[in-house]
């Protein structure tokens, strides 16, 4: 026999046999994914083993991997961590392929392994139901299964191991369950996900949700607006409204079951319910939200008109102790932020439960039905979305989500201020155009903006009529650009005088600082 041929096929057949192996783990990974995936959508529809380990990971991720993630990815963070851990999946599985191979049950030891993990971040998921452990049971159950069956249809290692021996497999038998196992669960997984995010009852809710009009709505300024091309408008339509958040599904809130408790040390635990919260009446008020992790330029902040009742309102109801000096407000997926307790009970301060936003009931990934927004606060220590609980405590008993990441328990938000256009990344002609941006310095408002050209004297620019101090203001000049290329800085100062802090910070542990300067080509 041609020996040399022999042994060329013998390699490659027990390479198959590797890779089957290898193959047999990923597909008993993906059908447990898959019939998990069925089984939340019947049983518990937050607890897709996927989605609770992405959010354990974003939990527990350091904060240089986060800043990555967001800094990298923006608003597609998200995917991101999803992609990662699709791979991280897919390798693992195939290691457990290979050791089922090698050593059985070794397979089966790390499946069930996974899925013990797996299963603890569902149970421990905030909001977990009883049978929150259910998919994980199911899903893990028919990945064993599978695993077996294809495994079964592999090569046994001989104990003295031919080659012959061990490359010679039903690879008919063996190809055709693989394939028909992954086919069933690409379409069982892919389609009860896609069930499960586009039947979630919540959205018809939301659609069929009436507010009662409010007692009073804001009067916007003649000249509160500018018309420049590329300038941010006053309003952040909601789908433009930045979004930062640890949930990795948003979450669904029935307001028919939603209920707001007051506790912690108060005179009397009280728990309110939607209606009785709509009951109290709404205001219309207008606050710039602005989030910790915007870079000096960033886009993390935005603008939006809330129906909402007074934090201090609600908490009255529940008569704090006069030695409480933070509200520990906890959503739904068990987010917490920390405020101090007189930024929500002072009158002369628009801290609210905002039902709605921009004319609508809150969409649902901007916390739906009920968030808290503070003005002057960074979000991460005052905008709960998804609320659900008030604590009243202090900063010395309690802690909050973000805190033990790396970020001030305490964090009002810095004045500050940006240019919208011209952007670094569009060239101008040469000619007349506009330089404008915004500037913001909720609750003390914004008295001047200041731009410098090419390292030049700083000039007063024009500002908008600002609606209140809660809210950012827009600000433009008319500039002679001249071909070539320009560096435009901005700095604003606030009513008190305070001139934005020129040393740059990065935005951990209480948010960036920083005058932006962008350069601009012409020609
Ligand atoms: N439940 C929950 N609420 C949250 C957060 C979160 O992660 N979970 N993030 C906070 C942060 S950091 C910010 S800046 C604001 C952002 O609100 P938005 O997504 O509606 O813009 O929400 C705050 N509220
Ligand atoms: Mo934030």
């Amino acid at each position: 026999m041609p020996s040399k041929h022999q042994t060329g096929t013998t390699r490659s057949g027990r390479r198959l046999v590797w890779f089957a192996a290898a193959l047999s783990g990923i597909v008993a990974a993906a059908v447990f994914l898959a019939i998990a995936e069925l089984a939340a959508l019947l049983f518990a529809r937050g607890s897709s083993p996927l989605l609770t380990v992405g959010s354990f990971v974003i939990d527990i991720v350091p904060r240089w991997a986060k800043e990555f993630a967001i800094e990298t990815f923006g608003g597609n963070d998200k995917i991101f961590l999803l992609v990662s851990l699709g791979v991280a999946v897919v390798v693992a599985a195939a290691i457990a392929g290979v050791l089922q191979q090698i050593r059985p049950p070794l397979g089966v030891v790390v499946l069930i392994a996974a899925g013990v993990f797996a299963g603890a971040t569902t149970v421990t998921r905030a909001g977990a139901t009883p049978l929150a452990v259910v998919p994980v049971i199911l899903g893990l159950a028919a990945g064993v299964v599978i695993l077996i069956l294809l495994s079964r249809r592999l090569p046994k290692r001989a104990a003295n191991g031919s080659d012959d021996e061990r490359a010679a497999f039903d690879r008919r038998g063996f190809f055709r369950v693989a394939g028909i196992a992954a086919a069933g669960a690409v379409v069982v997984g892919v389609g009860a996900r896609l069930v499960n995010v586009t039947t979630s009852s919540i959205t018809a809710v939301r659609d069929a949700l009436k507010l009662p009009a409010p007692k009073s709505t804001v009067t916007i300024p003649d000249g509160a607006e500018a018309d420049v091309d590329g300038l941010s408008p006053l309003f952040t339509p909601n789908d433009k409204f930045y979004r930062v958040d640890t949930a990795l599904t948003v979450p669904t809130v029935d307001p028919a079951t939603w209920t707001l408790t007051i506790d912690g040390m108060v005179g009397e635990q009280v728990q309110i319910t939607f209606e009785e919260l709509l009951a109290m009446g709404l205001d219309e008020y207008v606050i710039t939200m602005t989030c910790v992790s915007n870079e000096v330029g960033g886009n993390l902040l935005g603008n939006a008109k809330w129906l909402g009742i007074p934090v201090r309102d609600v908490l009255k109801r529940a008569m704090p102790d006069s030695k409480a000096d933070m509200v520990l407000s906890t959503s739904v997926d068990g987010f917490t932020a920390s405020t101090p307790i007189e930024s929500l009970t002072d009158p002369n301060l628009d801290a609210i439960l905002a039902v709605a936003m921009n004319g609508e009931p809150l969409p649902l990934e901007h916390g739906f039905p009920v968030r808290m927004v503070v003005p002057g606060l960074y979000g991460y220590v005052s905008a709960t979305k998804w609320l659900t609980k008030l604590t009243v405590t202090t900063f010395d008993k309690d802690e909050a989500y973000w805190t033990p990441r790396g970020y001030d328990a305490k964090a009002p938000i810095k004045l500050s201020s940006r240019i919208d256009t011209p952007r670094i990344d569009k060239q101008l002609p040469a000619g007349p155009a506009k330089i404008a941006g915004v500037a913001w310095a909720q609750t003390v408002g914004i008295a001047k903006v200041e731009v410098s050209i090419d390292n030049g004297d700083w000039q007063s620019v024009n500002l908008t009529t600002a609606i209140n101090d809660d809210t950012w203001v827009q600000w433009w000049m008319d500039w002679e650009a001249t071909a070539g290329t320009h560096y435009v800085a901005v700095r604003a100062t606030d009513k008190a005088g305070n001139l934005q802090i020129e040393e740059q910070a990065p935005i951990a542990p209480n948010g960036s600082s920083g005058w932006q300067r962008t350069l601009v080509r012409v020609g």
